[in-house]
């Protein structure tokens, strides 16, 4: 067997200890046989508090990420959830003054809130393990659950906040459905959160008039803007030129 003993079981945490056992023999039993899609897969979105799937934000910063499901027509007993992010970017909060940490705020879009905990495989890889169940199951769509994450460091490029899938340690991002009990199905198309830095961008006049037989400096950093850094900050660099077209650069580039 893989690393079980040493991860939070979703039915052995204490968030809830009031579910019948069989209701937990069911959720584990169906996290051993996967199949991809269903008839009409549910989908599921990673965004941010204000609805963006990509952001950029400075060090010291929090990020509300939110998860939302909906369960297009099938009437889901079970979600579980393992979010992905880098751990040296990121820092998940605590919001339960529960022992350990608690990331998730459960909207309880099934019910039961089975798990909500934090693993750290490594120390780039976060994980935010979430399950909710219910008895009877239910055509939903809506929040599942929101976090914070805080900012640790600049970064440059970007990273990706996902459903994660790992198969071999059972770390699936799955769901249940009912009438298929002992199955799991996989989200549709579920598309990362990205933190990225934003791309610079030049805005010049429509008309940058020259004088007869005379010439023009234009300032092209008077144009520039960049959510992250000032014009002065960004790398300027001649590309190209040819007989016709003299630059001159001054100025801290
Ligand atoms: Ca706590």
């Amino acid at each position: 067997m893989p690393d079980q003993v040493s991860e939070v079981h979703p039915c052995g945490g204490s968030v809830n200890q009031v579910l019948p056992k069989w209701v937990c023999r069911v959720l584990l039993a169906g996290m051993f046989v996967v199949i991809p899609t269903a008839v009409n897969a549910a989908s599921l979105v990673i965004e941010t508090g204000a609805g963006l799937t990509r952001f950029y934000a400075q060090q010291g910063d929090t990020v509300e990420v939110a998860v939302s499901v909906d369960a297009e027509g099938e009437i889901l007993t079970g979600v579980e959830l393992f979010l992905s992010y880098d751990r040296r970017l990121f820092e998940a909060v605590d919001r339960s003054p529960e022992p350990g940490i608690q990331p998730a705020v459960g909207a309880s879009l099934l019910g039961d809130i089975l798990a909500d905990s934090l693993l750290t495989p490594s120390d780039s890889l976060g994980l935010v393990h979430y399950a909710e169940a219910s008895l009877t199951g239910g055509v939903v769509s809506g929040l599942l659950l929101e976090l914070q994450l805080v900012v640790l460091g600049d970064w440059t490029g970007s990273s990706a906040i996902t459903a994660f899938q790992d198969s071999s340690r059972h770390r699936l991002s799955v769901y249940t459905v009912s009438g298929s009990e002992g199955l799991t199905f996989q989200f549709k198309n579920t598309e990362p959160l990205l933190y990225a830095n934003l791309p610079p961008v030049i805005m010049p006049p429509d008309t940058i008039l020259i004088q007869e037989d005379s010439s023009a400096l234009v300032d092209l950093r008077e144009f520039a803007s960049d959510s992250e850094s000032p014009a002065d900050l960004l790398t300027w660099e001649v590309v190209s030129a040819d007989a016709n077209i003299s630059v001159k650069l001054k100025g801290s580039l």
